[in-house]
């Protein structure tokens, strides 16, 4: 998992209305939207401005990353949230969460990033959350992903993620990975429950781009996109920082590009933590 860093994120207190309207022109949703959507319903009568999330800083490993907390935190306020930082990271910070009867919590070490229902026990994790809030991006730009061919790079556990909830929403997928051992995993994965015709693998990667213009770049590796295989059109939700996109092939593209390092994945950890 990349380790974020603090210039990727200090700003998003400080621009998390103007991105929200941004994500909102881009894809028709908000991120509220977004991430219910991602969610699945919640129950009606659920007062979010009442639910206490305590985000709490962790010091273990490579330590904390100055304004990780304050990010998240700014996230679930924005959505309605009664969100706050512990006073102290780790145990005292656990304590914390729960003297104050927090309803949800928010931890991450290196390894792992959760949201976890103090409620109902309902833990949810960062990487499948995120690609779920990105699935649901996708799809609004692109109106709908039935039948449609959608690119998948990266055959990883966020690849994985996604192109589940690619499938369930009708796309065929061309999954491209640089490890063809990983693209035919992920496909002999993916057929056993999903019709073997709605996936394709073991294109090179110049080929592969040519056949759709819905990408949902899942790789973890920055700036290997040329921009010249990129068709104009293309769509992108690009949820793995770095971004995979040149910055040639960004700039075909940005308007109709989704890619954050935190919001998405955020709002719907909090949305999916609270749903049934
Ligand atoms: O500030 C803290 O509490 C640190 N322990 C947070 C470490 C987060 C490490 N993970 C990442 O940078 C990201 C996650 C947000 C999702 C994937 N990688």
């Amino acid at each position: 998992m990349t380790r974020l860093k603090t210039d990727d994120i200090m700003n998003i207190p400080a621009t998390i209305q103007g991105y929200d309207q941004v994500l909102k022109a881009k894809t028709g949703l908000s991120l509220k939207e977004i991430a219910l959507e991602a969610a699945g319903d919640l129950r009606s009568d659920t007062q979010i401005d009442r639910l206490k999330v305590a985000i709490i800083p962790v010091t273990t490993g490579q330590g904390v990353i100055d304004g990780f907390a304050k990010a998240v935190q700014s996230i679930a306020s924005h959505l309605g949230f009664s969100a706050f930082v512990t006073e102290f990271p780790d145990v005292r910070g656990l304590a914390e969460a729960y003297n104050k009867n927090s309803d949800l919590i928010m931890i991450a070490d290196d390894h792992c990033f959760v949201a976890i229902n103090l409620r109902s026990r309902l833990v949810i994790d960062n990487t499948k959350a995120t690609a779920a809030g990105y699935v649901v991006a996708l799809k609004q730009m692109s109106g709908s992903l039935n039948d449609k061919t959608v690119l998948l790079i990266g055959a990883g556990q966020m690849g994985s993620f996604a192109a589940e909830g690619l499938l369930q929403y009708g796309a065929r997928l061309i999954i491209y990975d640089s490890s063809k051992e990983a693209e035919a995993l992920l496909t002999h994965k993916l057929t056993d429950s999903y019709d073997e015709n709605k996936v394709s693998f073991g294109y090179n990667f110049e080929r592969a781009l040519n056949m759709s213009s819905l990408i949902f770049d899942a790789s973890s590796g920055g700036g290997f996109i040329p921009g010249e295989f990129i068709q104009d059109k293309s769509i992108v939700a690009a949820p793995g920082i770095p971004m995979g996109l040149s910055w040639c092939a960004f700039s075909k593209v940005h308007s109709t590009l989704v890619h954050d390092p935190l919001q998405i994945g955020v709002a719907t950890m909090l949305f999916q933590a609270l749903s049934e």
